[in-house]
């Protein structure tokens, strides 16, 4: 396929900014395939058979980044296989890039993002959220030690990510502390500014 065709919108934030709350909301309008590094990764880690399984566990959940090889080849895959199956060439790519490396490699060899949605979120919101999802989500992450680790991640490896793309004007930036449908609201807006 022709990178020419394909439209990627990255989605980050901290850890429990809602990434993946607002991912879904976009889906049922947009008609954009949601991909997550981080659920690509889950999989990745449970399917028989793996190489990296292992390795994967121990990088969640020490909330470290698991090398880029990796990630772009799961997300890589997965885009193949949704051209293939759905004929489908929007695509939200949530939790991912986190690292400056893995931004430069994947706009380098897969294609390069329209722009980056932001959700600023401040940690002691966020850590509510994280806890209370904990109680019943089975993330191996979600307890305070690994939480604390993905916060400490967030700050020092992802952020110059989003701050790098901020200098290249390709930042949309949306306050994430209301409630899911009121940042749903600023989500639609700011799609409609990109012509999305
Ligand atoms: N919630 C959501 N929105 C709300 C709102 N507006 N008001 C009130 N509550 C709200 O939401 C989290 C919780 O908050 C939910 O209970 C939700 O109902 C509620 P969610 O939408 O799940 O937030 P999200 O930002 O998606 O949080 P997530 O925990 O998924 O973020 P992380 O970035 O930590 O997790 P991810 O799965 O992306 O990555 C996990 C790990 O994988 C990383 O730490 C890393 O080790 C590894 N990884 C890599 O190594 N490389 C990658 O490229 C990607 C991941
Ligand atoms: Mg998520």
């Amino acid at each position: 396929w022709s990178k020419d065709d394909v439209t990627v919108i990255f989605v980050l934030g901290g850890p429990g900014a809602g990434k993946g709350t607002q991912c879904a909301k976009i889906v049922t309008d947009y008609g954009f395939k949601h991909l997550s590094a981080g659920d690509l990764l889950r999989e990745e880690q449970d399917r028989p058979g793996s190489e990296f399984g292992e390795m994967i566990k121990s990088y969640i959940k020490e909330g470290t980044i698991v090398p880029l090889e990796v990630t772009i080849q799961l997300l890589e895959n997965a885009m193949q296989a949704t051209r293939e199956k759905d004929n489908k060439s929007l695509f939200l790519i949530d939790g991912f890039p986190r690292k400056l490396d893995q931004a430069h490699a994947f706009e380098r060899t897969v294609v390069p993002s329209k722009f980056t949605l932001f959700f600023d979120c401040p940690e002691d919101v966020m850590l509510e959220r994280l806890l209370n999802r904990g109680k019943t989500s089975g993330r191996a992450d979600d307890n305070i030690e690994s939480i604390k680790k993905r916060f400490r991640t967030f700050v020092e490896t992802s952020m110059p990510v989003v701050n790098e793309f901020q200098t290249q004007d390709r930042v949309a930036k949306v306050d994430a502390t209301k409630g899911a449908d009121e940042v749903y609201e600023d989500v639609k807006k700011t799609f409609k500014e990109w012509d999305i």
